[in-house]
């Protein structure tokens, strides 16, 4: 049996660049288990595959690896100062999670820790954010925070602006941490600031209605959660941005500046005109539902109907170019962008140019766009 200290550990988690970290045993996580078998039954889990597709795998780490006795999980802050983008507009909000590749960097971080206890000869399988382990329990039983009521895992000296990932190992690392105790008490900013109720139930998301699950989920934006969506293309980071220890954070430490390179915002007419290779290129690395392109745009329609001002880009002569796109997009051969593309027109007062692009009778049009045509949009 191979054994490794806890310091041994923390010296291997600190060289690699982890600002937090703790230890576990791989015992099955019993209680996600049970979790996610009852959102599963209520349905709160809105079809999504991840962790929920095979839970008696993502709730035990020995499916991982022969003969797993411990967990090493790390956590990679991602709070970043957001530098003033080129004025351009109208742009849409990305999510701070994929602002820069964070995973990719946890998991070299986390390689460097596995690679150490490869050296003392363990067996050590790195693993995040991914389908087979479930993150959050893991970090839980591992101390380094608590379950917020947003379903986060959040502690006061860390705030939840952070990535989670593992090494599962067959060495024994002893003493592990414990669990922290739950830090929420009577706060429920988080469930008063989620624009959708998703968190009406506190610790339970209900995924059908949360903007992070429904701009990566295939088929229609669900009408009633649309001006809800605002100016996101992809993430909400609604539900931490309110929360006291985040907002006690900003307060005090400082970060890092974001990369130039960085994806803060997006040019929307920009993404609006590009190619499927363009976007796949740009934007590859993000959870587009079946790798589908025309579900990007689909996001960026509702944020442009959402944030275009009209008049205002006319006089910028942008009107001209807000109008471009949505004929493109009304007539494109994606039925979904040309039911987004509808809607969007409309909520900008360009009906005329739904009359001038949709034409045909109710009987030589997809029932999709029928559905479209049928709806009504709020005026802004
Ligand atoms: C599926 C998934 C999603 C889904 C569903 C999220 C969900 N809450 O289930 C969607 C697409 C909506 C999503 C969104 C986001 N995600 Co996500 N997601 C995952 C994924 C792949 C699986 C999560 C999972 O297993 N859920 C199953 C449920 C049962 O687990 P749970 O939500 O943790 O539930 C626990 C608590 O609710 C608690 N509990 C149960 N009842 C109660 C009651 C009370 C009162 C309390 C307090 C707690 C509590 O027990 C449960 C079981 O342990 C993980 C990666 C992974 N492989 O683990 C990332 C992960 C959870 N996501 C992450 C991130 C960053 C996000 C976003 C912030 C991204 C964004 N900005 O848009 C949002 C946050 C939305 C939110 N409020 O959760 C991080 C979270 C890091 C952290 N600090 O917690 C993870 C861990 C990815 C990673 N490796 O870093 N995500
Ligand atoms: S990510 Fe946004 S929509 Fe989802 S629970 Fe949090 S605030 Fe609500
Ligand atoms: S906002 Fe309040 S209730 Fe929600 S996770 Fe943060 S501390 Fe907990």
């Amino acid at each position: 049996m191979i054994t490794a200290a806890l310091d041994d550990v923390a010296r291997w988690a600190a060289a690699a660049g982890l600002d937090a970290h703790g230890v576990t045993d791989a015992a099955p996580f019993d209680e996600a288990r049970m979790r996610i078998d009852e959102r599963k039954a209520a349905g709160l889990h809105a079809g999504m595959y991840f962790t929920y597709g095979k839970p008696e795998r993502s709730t035990d780490p020995t499916h991982l690896l022969d003969g797993a006795r411990s967990i090493v999980v790390g956590a990679l802050l991602y709070r970043r100062d957001r530098v003033e983008q080129m004025p351009g507009g109208p742009r849409a909000a990305v999510a701070r999670y994929v602002w820069e590749p964070y995973y990719d960097q946890l998991h070299d971080r986390l390689e460097v820790v596995a690679a150490e206890l490869r050296s003392i000869g363990a067996a050590a399988v790195v693993v995040l954010d991914d389908n087979r382990m479930v993150d959050r329990a893991a970090a839980y039983r591992a101390g380094l925070g608590w379950f917020g009521k947003n379903t986060n895992l959040l502690s006061d000296d860390l705030g939840s602006w952070f990535v989670l990932g593992s090494v599962v190992t067959d060495a024994v690392i002893e003493p592990a941490n414990t669990p922290m105790a739950d830090g929420c008490r009577s706060c429920n900013r988080c469930q008063v600031a989620c624009p959708t109720g998703a968190l009406d139930t506190a610790g339970v998301l209900d995924a059908r209605r949360c903007l992070a699950w429904l701009v990566q989920a295939a088929g229609t934006f669900p009408p009633q959660f649309r001006e809800a969506l605002g100016d996101r293309i992809y993430g909400c980071d609604d539900c931490q941005a309110v929360c006291p220890p985040n907002v006690r954070d900003e307060r005090t430490r400082s970060v890092p500046v974001v990369a130039d390179d960085a994806t803060t915002t997006v040019d929307l007419l920009e993404l609006l005109r590009s190619s499927d290779d363009e976007l796949t290129a740009q934007y590859g690395q993000w959870y587009i539902p079946r790798r589908r392109p025309e579900y990007l745009r689909r996001n960026a329609l509702v944020a442009l109907g959402n944030v275009a001002e009209p008049r205002r880009e006319l006089a910028n002569g942008r009107g001209a170019d807000v109008d471009e796109v949505l004929v493109r997009m009304l007539q494109s051969k994606h039925v979904v962008e040309v039911g987004h593309a509808i809607w969007a027109a409309r909520r900008l007062g360009r009906d005329e140019l739904v009359s001038r692009c949709v034409t045909g009778g109710t009987a030589s049009l997809d029932p999709a766009i029928v559905a479209e045509l049928d709806r009504s949009v709020p005026s802004r």
